[in-house]
């Protein structure tokens, strides 16, 4: 086995112009691998801090050459010869070295690179399969014996809203989910041909073409619900059977509009108090084939949540994000107070690899189903879609079909269902 000879951490920039970190790591029998970080835009109030520089006369402030020195001149020197396996010891070596909460001294992007680097490394070097290594780590961290049997789920994000677009919808995604029963290259080709057919509709009502921030189309509409007409439309002219083939979900990132204990949305004349909002979601469930409700309620609003939750049917999975930004005493709190049934799994949102399978062992035993998701702001690297199988995730989540670094991600799934899960 290889032991660690160099870490080197740099600057690259993001699908969304912005700076972000990658880095390298090279072992001494010759063996490099390397990694790069994500970044939110619509971040949750509790998500682990990312370090930016803040110098606003370079790179708009959100430089992060401060967390390429912490790696370079602080990190990398204390792990040279230290072997690639040694991922949990090095995980929380990192929590402690930060000693917060939160990871703002370091930033969950330092952290996040570090132990990225160290599984991508400890597989290279054992010259298995990512996701094979992180299933088995998976295993030898938990003592069990979770099997490799399916590619999760995906979930396609067709239209942009919210702060992923700059079009006038509150929504920010508007998914389509393909049937379970589906295999990963099924999905993944009834996806791309509705993305056409949706284009198709779209240009009909001479709405707006142009892709968001996740590779979903920008159109303006009167309302959100516009918007799920269109989708519904589109399925019906691919002779899809809505609720069958394939389901609706949306990300209302609704902390972004929410105000004053209001929820402001252009489908109704006024901002509306929780028990008229839930009323309205109802009526949506009651109208499209949903499957996935992620943030229909804001990050503040507990009680509400949990109403909701008491009231929904278990066949539509509540999910929580910037609820539960991936952190292991939130989703506590959720499962305690039954605030919602599955939550979104975002490895930068928590710093590291061995906390964010710790989170994911919290959902399991608690009966949660969680979605393995990119964010906003994304690289080329595909190491979600590896973690995604590895940890056997229930769904997936990197956006549309299309643009670069979201099909990275999904054709790596595509490459795995193809060539390792016959
Ligand atoms: C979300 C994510 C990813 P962001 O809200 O679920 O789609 O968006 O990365 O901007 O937080
Ligand atoms: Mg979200």
């Amino acid at each position: 086995m290889g032991k660690i000879k160099a870490i080197k951490a740099y600057e690259i920039i993001d699908s969304r112009s912005y700076p972000t970190l990658e880095g390298s790591l090279t072992l001494d029998n010759g063996i490099e691998v390397f990694t790069s970080i994500p970044a939110g835009t619509s971040i949750g109030k509790s998500e682990a801090v990312e370090l930016r520089d803040k110098d606003q006369t370079r790179l708009e402030g959100m430089g992060v050459s401060t967390a390429v020195s912490y790696v370079n001149d602080l990190i990398a020197p204390k792990l040279i010869g230290v072997s690639p396996l040694k991922q949990k010891e090095v995980d929380y070596w990192l929590i402690q070295a930060d000693g917060t909460k939160n990871k703002s001294n370091l930033g969950s992007n330092t952290t996040l690179l570090i132990s990225q680097l160290f599984i991508k490394a400890a597989a290279a070097d054992l010259g298995v399969p990512l996701f094979k290594y992180i299933n088995s780590y998976y295993n030898s961290l938990l003592l069990t014996d979770l099997k490799i049997k399916k590619i999760p789920t995906p979930i396609f994000n067709l239209i942009n809203g919210g702060k992923h677009a700059n079009n006038n919808l509150e929504f920010q995604e508007f998914q389509l989910i393909p049937s379970s029963s589906f295999s990963f290259s099924k999905s993944y080709i009834l996806a791309i041909e509705i993305f056409h057919e949706l284009k198709r509709v779209l240009k009909y009502r001479n709405a707006n073409i142009s892709v968001g921030e996740e590779g979903g189309f920008t159109p303006n509409f009167t309302t959100n619900i516009d918007a799920l007409e269109v989708l519904y439309e589109t399925l019906v002219q691919k002779e899809l059977n809505p609720g069958v083939d394939a389901f609706f979900g949306i990300d209302f990132a609704a902390s972004n509009f929410y105000k004053n204990e209001r929820y402001t949305i252009k489908d109704k004349p006024h901002p509306l108090k929780a028990d008229e909002y839930i009323n309205f979601l109802h009526n949506l469930i009651k109208s499209y084939p949903f499957l996935i409700l992620e943030d229909p309620l804001s990050e503040e609003d507990w009680g509400n949540w949990i109403k909701f939750n008491a009231q929904l049917s278990p066949n539509i999975y509540l999910v929580g994000d910037d609820l539960l930004t991936t952190n292991k005493e939130r989703l506590l709190k959720a499962v305690k107070n039954k605030a919602c049934s599955a939550i979104l799994i975002k490895p930068n949102q928590i710093g590291t690899i061995t906390e964010t399978i710790e989170v994911i062992d919290t959902a399991r035993r608690n009966n949660f189903s969680f979605i393995v998701s990119h964010r906003s702001g994304e690289t080329n690297d595909s190491f979600i879609a590896d973690f995604s199988v590895g940890v056997q995730a229930d769904f997936v989540k990197f956006g549309a079909p299309s643009r670069g670094e979201r099909v990275a991600k999904y054709n790596r799934l595509w490459q795995i269902e193809r060539d390792e899960i016959k």
